[in-house]
């Protein structure tokens, strides 16, 4: 399947002029399947693409997903999340798989350890340190850091390194959004993300044979962070996230593989040089910093060029085609160009 992305530039200027044809247009990209970035032709007429839209009521939409404990402001801030454009007509992956098929090693290697050993999770309170090269440092309660960000629905696909992906519906903000609010120096060449290092509660964090070290980092050149498409989720499914999927708040990066996309973050770091992340540093040969989804890239023990659609079973494995830059090639190819893409992997 081709999954084939408008661009704004693709938009006529009475297209722009035409809230029906807008309308319409917008129903056609979702019925097909496109990927769009219909805001900016709104933006060219003066008019907010979110004030537009109604807030998506938790009552009509995801009405049988369950709202797991968490801080009352967090599920009040969450529940006023608006549709975005950001989405793709592909069919969700049930809320069975999302929460209960991860990849969350503080909480075990099972891709159920998590959803069995994150249970009690604390994430209420909770805060993230801001530090480096950066205007606004500090120890921002999570509250404070979410304060101005207005909520929006990202429907992402998501590709794990290890052949599976899915669709998901997060909730959260632009990470460009709140990184200009924070005001990265001229300096600031890289951002560097951490998890919690617990190990009372994450036991994963206690064993002597762990493949990985922690706490888990991760990264992003500043640019891929500016990128419209880098999102920072605080739920999915219209509700908070459950702690196996990161709570309180994670990175979701949806051309990369997964684990760029870190979770449960305590700290976000401006820095000049390129930050030493945890699978490159755990397997350099496997994992790089980039881990840009690539077809033509294969991992040294497995190909690359195609992945298991989840729910995906041994009669009805749902294999497809993976796309380069994981089907978004037309907003983030630009960040690459002239980069050898098999060496930088
Ligand atoms: N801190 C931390 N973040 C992490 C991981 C992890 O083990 N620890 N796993 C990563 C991997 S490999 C994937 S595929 C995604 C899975 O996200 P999900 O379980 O919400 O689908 O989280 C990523 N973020
Ligand atoms: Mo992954």
């Amino acid at each position: 399947m081709l999954i084939k992305t408008k661009r704004v530039s693709d938009v006529s200027s009475s297209e722009i002029t035409s809230e029906s044809i807008y309308q319409q247009r917008r129903e056609f990209l979702k019925k097909s399947g496109q990927f769009a970035f219909a805001g900016l032709g709104l933006a060219l007429t003066g008019c907010s693409d979110a004030s537009e839209k109604a807030a998506v009521s938790a009552t009509s939409d995801y009405q049988d997903i369950p709202q797991l404990p968490a801080s009352e402001w967090l599920k009040e801030k969450v529940a006023t999340y608006k549709r975005s454009d950001f989405v793709t007509a592909e069919k969700l992956t049930p809320y069975a798989n999302v929460t209960q098929y991860n990849n969350f090693y503080e909480f075990g290697y099972e891709k159920t350890d998590p959803a069995d050993y994150a249970k009690d999770f604390v994430t209420d309170p909770w805060s993230v340190v801001i530090e480096g090269e950066v205007e606004k440092p500090g120890i921002y309660h999570l509250e404070d850091l979410l304060r101005p960000e207005a909520m929006e629905e990202r429907i992402y696909r998501l590709r794990c390194v290890e052949a599976w992906s899915m669709v998901i519906p997060w909730v959260g903000f632009s990470l460009a959004a709140m990184l200009k609010r924070l005001q990265p120096t001229s300096k600031a060449k890289f951002v560097e993300f951490t998890t919690l290092y617990d190990p009372k509660q994450m036991p994963g964090q206690k064993s002597p044979f762990s493949a990985i070290q922690y706490p888990y980092v991760e990264g992003l050149r500043i640019d891929e962070a500016m990128n419209p498409l880098s999102f920072m989720a605080v739920g999915v499914y219209g509700k908070t996230l459950p702690p196996q999927n990161g709570a309180p708040i994670r990175l979701v990066v949806p051309w990369k593989y997964g684990f760029k996309s870190i979770k449960s973050i305590v700290k976000i770091r401006f820095i000049e040089t390129m930050p030493n992340t945890t699978w490159a540093l755990s397997a350099p040969g496997e994992y790089g910093f980039y881990a840009n989804v690539n077809p033509n890239v294969s991992h040294p023990r497995w190909s690359q060029a195609s992945e298991r659609r989840l729910p995906a079973t041994l009669l009805s494995p749902n294999r497809r085609d993976t796309l380069m830059f994981n089907g978004y090639a037309d907003e983030v190819a630009h960040l690459y160009k002239g980069m050898d893409l098999q060496r930088f992997y």
